[in-house]
């Protein structure tokens, strides 16, 4: 008895083989390139930064990797590379020392910098490299493959075409990205082709128990004191299908909870294991009056979530998206509720 396979191939995309020898050419044609990490960046956003800053230095160039608007999270310090990122946002380089810069895992020119108003000078050539469905394709070269559950899958490929050889280095860089942004391989978008990419990542890695119980095992107290707060402010919406947990600013304030500790995305994540909740969000106020929501969905179909929070200015996948929200705290709250219930039809 046959039974058709359809995304679940080996193949690499077609999208990243078309453009693989455009983005090439622009690498060799540059001196000094610019890498970065998002803000609240993630295991992916960091694992692809440092492993492209070692390709294209195997490539032969000069890279510099910026650590973005937030702190560098601890659990991601023994990442190989971790010790040479340059402690700047985008605002605060000098754009002349570039020619090109590398955008990867940012759906927007928000998640180069929230700081500010981002404009790339004349000089800086720009790629996007991505999988978020929600990429605005904001740079002059855009690599898009929203299929792909991590952005270190789409280099993994890259790096394949471009006969970069896989060192110890890369290849933990890019373990760990594509560990993290597939829930340890179970989410949606993991396919054979990722699994392949698994295998051949790990004949490269020493030790991966090691590189993902040193990420994970690197938590404080605030952040448990931070997921607590959450939990027991959830409240239940739209039938019983829609949790909510939301953290005021006055709470985060009084228990000492520093922003790294402000992981929405994580209680998300924990939230969704309820049987009976269809999508839910965690939402932090991690300033006055702006709010950072994080949610997850298990029924993409009936409840995208990119869809949700795009309506209100956010992005991210039809499982799990973020948004941010600038209005006072219950205001929030009921918007997003409301704009559930109009959207899903609730
Ligand atoms: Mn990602």
């Amino acid at each position: 008895m046959s039974r058709e396979v359809q995304s679940t191939s080996g193949e690499i995309s077609p999208i990243i083989k078309e453009k693989a020898p455009l983005i090439l050419v622009e690498i060799q044609k540059a001196k000094s390139i610019l890498l970065h990490f998002h803000p609240s960046p993630d295991p992916d956003s960091v694992g692809s930064a440092l492993a492209m800053k070692f390709a294209l230095e195997q490539i032969g160039k000069k890279v510099t990797v910026i650590k973005g608007d937030s702190e560098f999270p601890r659990g991601f310090k023994h990442f190989p590379g971790a010790g040479e990122i340059v402690e700047k946002n985008f605002l605060e380089i000098d754009q002349s020392q570039f020619d090109l810069f590398i955008i990867i895992d940012s759906a927007q020119p928000q998640m180069v910098s929230r700081r500010g108003e981002i404009k790339f000078a004349p000089n800086l050539k720009t790629i996007a490299i991505d999988h978020h469905a929600t990429n605005r394709q904001f740079a002059e070269i855009n690599l898009l493959e929203s299929a792909y559950p991590a952005s270190c899958q789409i280099l993994f490929d890259l790096f394949k075409l471009w006969e970069v050889k896989l060192t110890p280095e890369i290849s933990a860089n890019l373990f760990i990205g594509i560990y993290t942004d597939t829930g340890a391989f179970k989410y949606r978008g993991v396919t054979q082709h990722t699994y392949e990419i698994i295998g051949e990542l790990v004949k490269h890695i020493p030790d991966v128990s090691d590189l993902i119980t040193r990420m994970e095992n690197s938590n404080s107290p605030q952040l448990i004191a931070f997921e607590a707060a959450a939990l027991d402010s959830i409240e239940v919406f739209c039938g019983g299908r829609f949790a909510l947990a939301a953290v005021p600013s006055t709470v985060i304030k009084s228990k000492n909870i520093p922003t790294a500790d402000v992981r929405t995305s994580e209680v998300s994540s924990f939230m969704l294991t309820v049987a009976e909740w269809d999508f839910v969000a965690a939402a932090a106020e991690i300033d006055s009056n702006v709010i950072k929501f994080s949610f997850r969905s298990k029924d993409i179909e009936k409840y995208d979530v990119a869809k949700l929070t795009e309506s209100l200015g956010g992005g991210g996948h039809r499982a799990a998206a973020g948004l941010i929200l600038r209005m006072p705290f219950d205001e929030a709250k009921k918007l997003v509720v409301q704009k559930a219930e109009e959207l899903y039809k609730l």
